[in-house]
């Protein structure tokens, strides 16, 4: 039995798509009352699906590939050419495990006391001004932790410069205009930083420590002992690099629910277990990531709808996160909820759903985690901050979401 699957009318509406930003899915699950609809994007029919058995069938590698997903802004923004978000099957599994391979304990540890010894000398800096703008700051100190990290430490010099090109990255994808244009510049030229250090690793003119990223995938040979091409290595390390700085938008976001839901400090204060609930529940209610891109791989038929090969299809992550079906209340800010969940990969979806190897969750999502947890050890525990009065909102159009003051602080001084 075939249904036709609900359809919103007009020719195009990719406009609508980059305007209403984190709604777009939502809005229109609300106005045809279906988890699943057909829409047009970039001139093409197109699925948008909400939901956890949406998600399940969306990381089945049968029916979804990536191959020719990912609409061309992002592939020269924010994913680079070539890189594990666009390859499928034995190509994105040995690519993957490429990725995974640096995420041991032994190296996510490295990270975490990288990032700590940067968290004490922003703390330092910060107590000598007058205010801090959080996001900007935040940025930066994850830039140099970033780059220390995959082995090769930024001179001061540079930090600035690499600070704006990785958050282009992820902040240009979605702009319109120029912003979008000087993003797609940025990307070309920290690639080519990027090549350069592998260049000279190759060479032998430069050698980074054997477990560093740099290293380890300068080095490293497929499954025929072939070496990666320089280009798309580089854009592997950007695919390191990038997302760590990304992590500033989920602190700014933790700062805020610290500041608007204040009872939440003192738990985090108090409750040995609290924090991951936190951090999970900062992840699940703020948007962030809004939405992942596959195409149809075959013909098939799900619940009566025909999904027809090629097929553009949208999974909602932020309304996946916010689905009724899954979240009670889920507009409210509620740690605790995380007690009870039951831990499918399929329902909370801020980073991906589904397997680290065999698909395309965040390779990142564990450093995220953590990265997370030491900030609010510091953000609570180890320094004292005064917020003053400025415009603290969001919007949900813009993609990605940053509070509009990008958060300043004043009077930061270290806890006694
Ligand atoms: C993939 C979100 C941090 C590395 C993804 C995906 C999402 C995501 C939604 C796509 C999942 C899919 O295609 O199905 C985020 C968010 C982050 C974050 C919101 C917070 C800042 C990180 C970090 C790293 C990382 C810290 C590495 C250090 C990756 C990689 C992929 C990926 C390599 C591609 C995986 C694949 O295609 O197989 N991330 N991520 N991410 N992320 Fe993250
Ligand atoms: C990362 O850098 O990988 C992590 C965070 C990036 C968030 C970027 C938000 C813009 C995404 C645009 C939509 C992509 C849909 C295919």
């Amino acid at each position: 039995m075939e249904n036709q699957m609900p359809r919103e009318e007009g020719i195009d509406h990719s406009l609508g798509l980059l305007k209403e930003g984190y709604n777009f899915i939502l809005n229109r699950r609300q106005s045809l009352q279906s988890d699943i609809f057909e829409t047009r994007i970039l001139g093409k029919k197109a699925i948008c699906m909400i939901g956890e058995e949406a998600a399940q069938i969306f990381y089945d590698p049968k029916k979804f590939q990536r191959n020719g997903a990912a609409p061309n802004r992002i592939v020269q923004t924010l994913f680079g050419k070539n890189s594990v978000q666009t390859l499928d099957d034995e190509e994105h599994r040995q690519r993957k495990d490429m990725l995974m391979s640096i995420m041991t304990k032994d190296e996510i540890n490295r990270l975490l006391d990288i990032t700590k010894l940067q968290w004490e000398q922003s703390l330092d800096k910060w107590s000598q001004m007058d205010q801090v703008v959080l996001y900007e700051e935040m940025k930066e100190l994850l830039c140099k932790a970033a780059f220390k990290w995959v082995g090769s430490p930024l001179h001061e010099d540079d930090v600035k410069r690499m600070t704006r090109d990785l958050g282009a990255m992820f902040e240009t994808p979605a702009a319109i205009g120029p912003a979008h244009w000087l993003g797609r510049g940025f990307r070309n030229q920290a690639e080519k930083t990027i090549q350069e250090l592998i260049q000279a690793a190759r060479e032998k003119k430069v050698q980074f420590p054997q477990n560093t990223p740099l290293h380890q995938f300068s080095f490293y040979q497929d499954k025929d002992g072939h070496l990666l091409d320089i280009e798309t290595t580089s854009v592997e390390i950007l695919n390191l690099l990038r997302p760590i700085v990304a992590i500033a938008i989920y602190i700014n976001f933790t700062v805020l629910a610290l500041y608007q839901y204040p009872e939440q400090k003192e738990k985090l204060k108090t409750y040995n277990d609290y924090q991951k609930m936190f951090v999970q529940e900062v992840r699940r209610f703020y948007p962030f990531f809004p939405f992942v891109a596959a195409r149809v791989k075959q013909d098939f038929t799900w619940n009566g709808y025909q999904f027809t090969e090629g097929t553009l299809t949208l999974l909602d992550l932020y309304g996946t996160n916010h689905d009724p079906k899954l979240w009670e209340h889920p507009n409210m800010f509620y740690p605790e909820r995380f007690a009870q969940w039951q831990g499918s990969p399929f329902s909370f979806i801020p980073q991906g759903g589904g397997d680290y190897y065999l698909g395309h969750r965040c390779a990142g999502e564990q450093i995220t985690i953590d990265i997370m947890k030491i900030s609010i050890d510091y953000l609570v525990n180890k320094m004292d901050y005064d917020v003053p009065e400025q415009d603290l909102s969001f919007s949900m159009e813009d993609i990605p979401s940053i509070p509009q003051s990008k958060i300043i602080l004043k009077n930061v001084k270290r806890k006694k």
